[in-house]
């Protein structure tokens, strides 16, 4: 949908977000003028690139005693603090409408996206961050294969702000014997599209983005990136493949190369916008894994990154957003063209030039 002169999205109005039935409400009056955020000075990373205190980089000793690999490029081990546990799935309360509990159980995974602990996936070149696309797909592979899990949710924490323990580059998997309420809703929502339209959402939301390009974010012939119409965080976004695939590991050989040139563009605008190591939480959403069909289902990435001003001056879900719905000033249309005006060449490249004062 094209915002330029509607007046509907001139004002304060809510906008549906049809993967998840949910609702936003965009306050664009409040914040929606020329660009005032504040650019603060580069910031350059004092990390060294091998940390001989973290328990990531190549050759330390983990908390449980085991020692790392001198792995040279991704490496993934079992977290030796997992939120779930391996055991038999199933087991849960009599039937009861208000207290209910199921047992979880599952298979919680680490994976280093690089031996240098000084860098991050915005940092990393493209044949590197093709080694971590490379990475996931192998452990969706491996833990599909252990038969007793139905869902495996990729994702990476990033930054302090984030709550991520290390800044050595690294993200998680967690395996789990059922499909998390998010994914799930994901799911449903696309298979009442699929039988509605006999078209898939995602696919029919993709063309419409890419029509008008107000929130497209950058692309490439495999991948778009785009600030969804619906996003809660300021600098929310989507990464969605062109073609109808469900999963990380059909995607092909090209499929993979774009994804990290695709990825390396996004990362590096989002450091870009305000100088600094953006932090975010990101995921990918796709099939489970339990051989089941998943009518209308298309793999995607999501991002959602805090900051909203500048690296210090970031958004918090409270107040209305806690007790009401989501609320936002800046609107999706603003965001995405503040991102697509970034340069993809990292601020701390030599490339880049020496950042303006
Ligand atoms: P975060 O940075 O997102 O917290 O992830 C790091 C994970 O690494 C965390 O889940 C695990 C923690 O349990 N970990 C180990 O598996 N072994 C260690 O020696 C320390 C941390």
């Amino acid at each position: 949908m094209a915002t330029r002169g509607s007046p509907l999205l001139a004002g304060p109005h809510r906008r549906y977000n049809p993967l998840l039935d949910e609702w936003v409400l965009v306050s664009p009056h409040r914040l929606d003028r020329p660009w005032q955020g504040q650019v603060e000075a580069a910031q350059l990373s004092t990390l060294p690139p091998y940390d001989p205190g973290c328990y990531l980089c190549p050759g330390n000793r983990r908390a449980n005693g085991e020692r790392n690999p001198a792995y040279g490029t991704t490496f993934a081990f079992d977290n030796d603090f997992p939120a779930l546990l391996p055991g038999a799935p199933g087991e849960s309360t009599p039937a009861d409408d208000l207290f209910v509990a199921e047992a979880q159980s599952g298979v919680c995974r680490v994976v280093c996206f690089s031996a240098r602990h000084d860098l991050t996936l915005a940092q990393m070149d493209a044949a590197g961050i093709r080694a971590v696309v490379e990475a996931w797909v192998d452990e969706v592979e491996r833990l599909s294969g252990l038969g007793t899990v139905r869902y495996v949710q990729v994702f990476e924490n990033k930054g302090a702000a984030m709550g991520c323990s290390n800044p050595h580059p690294h993200g998680q998997i967690w395996a789990s014997a059922t499909v998390p309420h998010v994914p799930a809703r994901k799911l449903a929502m696309q298979r009442r599209y699929q039988e509605r339209h006999g078209r898939d959402l995602l696919g029919d939301y993709l063309a419409r983005e890419l029509a008008t390009g107000e929130r497209v974010v950058c692309r490439n012939d495999a991948w778009a990136v785009v600030v969804p119409f619906w996003a809660v965080w300021p600098f929310e976004t989507m990464v969605i493949p062109a073609r109808m695939i469900a999963d990380l590991r059909d995607l092909s050989g090209e499929e993979r190369d774009q994804l990290a040139d695709i990825l390396r563009q996004l990362t590096a605008r989002y450091d870009n916008l305000f100088r600094c190591s953006f932090p975010y939480s990101m995921g990918w959403h796709g099939r489970p894994v339990d051989g089941h069909a998943y009518p209308g289902c298309r793999l995607h990435a999501v991002y959602f990154p805090p900051l909203l001003r500048s690296a210090t001056v970031r958004k918090f879900l409270v107040g209305y957003e806690l007790t009401a719905e989501p609320q936002r000033d800046l609107t999706a249309e603003s965001a995405a063209a503040r991102l697509r005006d970034q340069s993809d060449v990292h601020y701390l490249d030599p490339r880049a030039g020496s950042p303006a004062e």
